[in-house]
């Protein structure tokens, strides 16, 4: 009898258990508190507690503790992580329509990037992340991304020749960096080790980075190239999205949606007072580069086998189209 009680206690327990995990999100992002991922991520998690009452959770996983980047979205792809919100350049190897919005100097600000990547031909990349895996849910933001290095002041995209930059496990972005002559090394992320061991001499990335990441104690030279808007996105796993009843999914991409545009407000309006901080702590900036210089280096890349897939070169022409 006692047994048979236990046994019964245990059951439900077990179910219970089940149930709760069933209804807790696990999400994924590679950077450290503060960062602009993190703050999508605990927006997100806020929000879809509060409007569920409780009924769902979101534990994050960050500072690369289930992995990096890539890591992360295959762990999205099988459904042993439930969402990430994950910068564009990693997806390049996942899903290259993902390249056309890392397209260098597509955008030309923040708003023409909102109105793109908002509308049907933002769309219609996170739709196409169906063909591996991922419910694509939204966009939100690392910013324009600029170039620092330790080894001198960049002007022009002349005296970049030769600098070993590291960039992201995008081979568009390992293109860009070589038709601009420098020495492209991918690497995931973080990175801090490398450039403090000197190991690569620069790297690029928006002006929160510096700042979070203490870049400044490390990098003594930034060129403001905003060579590249560079998005987040947020993503879900298919696997786990096709068993969630229409009410969930619902809220649960609101909650998202909501979350990506709180950090794009959020991101935009500190960049004032990092720019200056920056300059504060010893970085050397270079405000005004000969842009022109940079854009003539990678104006052909429209034209290389990154961008021959119909479906991804047809999507560039149109963004371009719209964008001019
Ligand atoms: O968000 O890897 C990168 O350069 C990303 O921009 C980084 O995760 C910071």
């Amino acid at each position: 009898m006692k047994k048979t009680i236990l046994c019964c206690v245990l059951f439900l327990f077990a179910l219970a258990q089940v149930a709760m995990a069933a209804r807790t999100i696990k999400l994924g992002v590679v950077t450290k508190p503060g960062s602009a991922q993190n703050i999508v991520a605990e927006k997100f998690k806020q929000l879809l507690e509060q409007r569920s009452n409780g009924a769902w959770k979101v534990k994050i996983f960050h500072s690369k503790s289930i992995g990096n980047e890539t890591e992360i979205l295959q762990q999205i792809q099988m459904n042993t992580v439930q969402m990430g919100v994950i910068t564009g350049g990693p997806f390049d190897t996942f899903d290259p329509i993902t390249r056309v919005i890392n397209y260098p100097f597509l955008f030309k600000d923040s708003a023409q990037a909102d109105q793109i990547l908002d509308g049907p031909l933002g769309k219609e990349i996170l739709d196409d992340l169906a063909t591996v895996g991922f419910k694509g849910l939204a966009f939100s933001e690392n910013g324009f991304r600029n170039l620092t290095n330790n080894k001198h002041p960049v002007k022009t995209a002349a005296d970049v020749k030769g600098l070993k930059i590291r960039v992201m496990a995008s081979p568009l972005h390992k293109a860009i960096w070589e038709a601009l002559g420098a020495n492209p090394t991918p690497m995931p992320w973080p990175i801090y080790t490398e450039l403090e061991q000197g190991v690569i001499d620069g790297q690029e990335n928006p002006l929160w980075v510096m700042e979070v990441y203490k870049f400044y104690e490390i990098q003594k030279y930034m060129t403001l190239t905003r060579h590249v808007y560079s998005p987040h996105i947020d993503v879900a796993s298919m696997l786990w999205w096709k068993t969630l009843k229409p009410a969930d999914r619902k809220m649960i991409q609101q909650a998202m949606v909501e979350a990506a545009k709180f950090q794009r407000k959020d991101n935009r309006a500190k960049n004032g007072t990092r720019l200056a901080m920056l300059k504060e702590k010893g970085m050397i900036v270079e405000e005004h580069p000969d842009l022109a210089s940079f854009r003539a280096k990678v104006a052909n890349l429209k034209d290389m086998d990154l961008f021959k897939e119909p479906k991804v070169h047809t999507l560039l022409l149109k963004i371009m189209a719209a964008t001019k």
